[in-house]
């Protein structure tokens, strides 16, 4: 196997595929220090950490991970406590940064002395309609030649896989949202102990955590601002005025991190082409208020390891004809619900009054209601991974 790319998704598939004895080399464009430090998702599905733990990379995220068994939803001046744990048996979420999940996965390829190649440049794919396709890079000045069954296009929503589907094969469905993210990273106890996801007139305003030391926060930008128009006390201050609630102040802390994300939604269909198999944000991107990106990574890879352990054992290649229906199911559900809570929670300068007042309406029924608060948790917390593959499988 070739994977493309070492974010979440290339790391956890070469993780799987090496523990069943599928060799595969993972090639990344940015070093190993880029891709540890880059600060992107926070919330981990319990599916996820099920699936972390039982391929062994879980001890950090267990001693470290913080379990979260709700959040709060913020709007009007008050907080609004949405009990996810109760409404779902039990079922959480883990607050555990990207960054540990790959540094976790990293050390892991490192220790097990598997191929995983950083500062590969001019990755290109070759030979997709043949039972041996290429990939071809330079790596340290030297042009480079890999030869395999099958290549994992996990190289992000501006890698190279997608794009080199030829034209008429892939169906695309996006949307753009007039809004971004503008996130910070903060030296200073979290002010909550559960996330908090604010409506304010003003804008959509998110206050996470990396730990019991650092905050995660985010404001609801432009989608074309620029950070240098975002000081830190202005920063500070919008997040008091959002998050507002009575009682309840914002602890302020150094700013170690501070950047906008656009925030869009995308499918690509089908994941696969012949050779090809496309995994996490190369084939789908979801605004990122559902915490549904790092888990649908996650999901995908978990469906292609079974399907290419099964191929590589046994010849069957029914899971790999599979893969793509029974991701996009997945999918679709995780497009709806980060539509929706973008669209409930986000001030649209396109809408006028009465969608507001559709916004707040929707807001309180949440809160208001067992049935809508139990659909937001089941969907935040996430379908059960393995037991949602296994009713697949068995249903044939
Ligand atoms: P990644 O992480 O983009 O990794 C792709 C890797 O491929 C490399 N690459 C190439 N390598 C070789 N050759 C090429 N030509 C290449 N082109 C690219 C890249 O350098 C990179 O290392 O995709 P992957 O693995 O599919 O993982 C997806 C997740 O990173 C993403 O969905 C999440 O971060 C989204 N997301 C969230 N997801 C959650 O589940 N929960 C969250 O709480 C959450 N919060 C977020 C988020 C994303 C955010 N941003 C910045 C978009 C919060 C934010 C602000
Ligand atoms: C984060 O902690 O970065 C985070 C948490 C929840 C979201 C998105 C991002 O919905």
């Amino acid at each position: 196997m070739a994977i493309v790319g070492a974010g979440p998704a290339g790391l956890l598939l070469g993780h799987l595929l090496h523990r069943h004895g599928v060799e595969a080399v993972i090639l990344e464009a940015r070093t190993r220090e880029y891709v540890e430090a880059r600060i992107r998702a926070g919330v981990l599905e319990q599916g996820s950490t099920e699936v972390l733990r039982e391929a062994g990379v879980g001890e950090r995220m267990d001693r470290e991970g913080l379990v979260h068994g709700g959040i709060y939803l913020r709007f009007g001046g008050a907080s609004h406590h949405i009990p996810m744990s109760e409404l779902t048996h039990g079922r959480a979420v883990t607050i555990y940064g990207q960054t540990e999940v790959v540094k976790d996965l990293v050390a892991a390829r490192v220790a097990a002395g598997a191929p995983l190649h950083f500062e590969c440049r001019d990755v290109s794919v070759h030979g997709l309609e043949e039972d041996e396709p290429v990939v071809r890079y330079m790596h340290h000045g030297n042009a480079r030649e890999l030869r395999c069954r099958f290549i994992a296009g996990c190289d992000g929503f501006h890698g190279v896989c997608r794009t080199s589907i030829p034209d008429g094969v892939l169906s695309a469905w996006q949307r753009e949202y007039p809004f971004g993210w503008l996130g910070i990273l903060a030296d200073v106890p979290p002010s909550t102990d559960e996330l908090i996801y604010a409506y304010h007139e003003r804008g959509f305003a998110l206050h996470s955590m990396r730990s019991p030391t650092i905050s995660r926060l985010y404001v609801q930008v432009d989608p074309d601002d620029d950070v240098a128009n975002w000081s830190d006390d202005r920063v500070w201050d919008e997040l008091h005025t959002r998050l507002e609630s009575e009682g309840w102040s914002l602890r302020e802390g150094p700013v170690l991190e501070k950047s906008i994300t656009p925030m869009r939604s995308f499918v690509a269909a089908p994941m696969r082409y012949r050779s090809l198999f496309l995994a996490g944000d190369a084939a789908h991107i979801v605004p990122p208020t559902g915490a549904k990106g790092l888990n649908l990574a996650f999901a995908d890879v978990t469906v292609l390891a079974q399907a290419l352990i099964a191929y590589f054992s046994s010849g069957s290649d029914t899971g790999l004809d599979e893969y793509s229906e029974r991701c996009l199911k997945r999918v679709w559900r995780a497009q709806h619900f980060s539509w929706w809570m973008t669209t409930m929670l986000h001030h649209d300068p396109g809408d006028d009054a009465y969608g507001r007042r559709l916004q707040r309406s929707q807001l309180e029924y949440v809160c208001s209601s067992n049935a809508a608060a139990t659909s937001l948790s089941e969907n935040y917390v996430g379908l059960p991974l393995a037991q949602a593959i296994e009713a697949e499988l068995a249903r044939g």
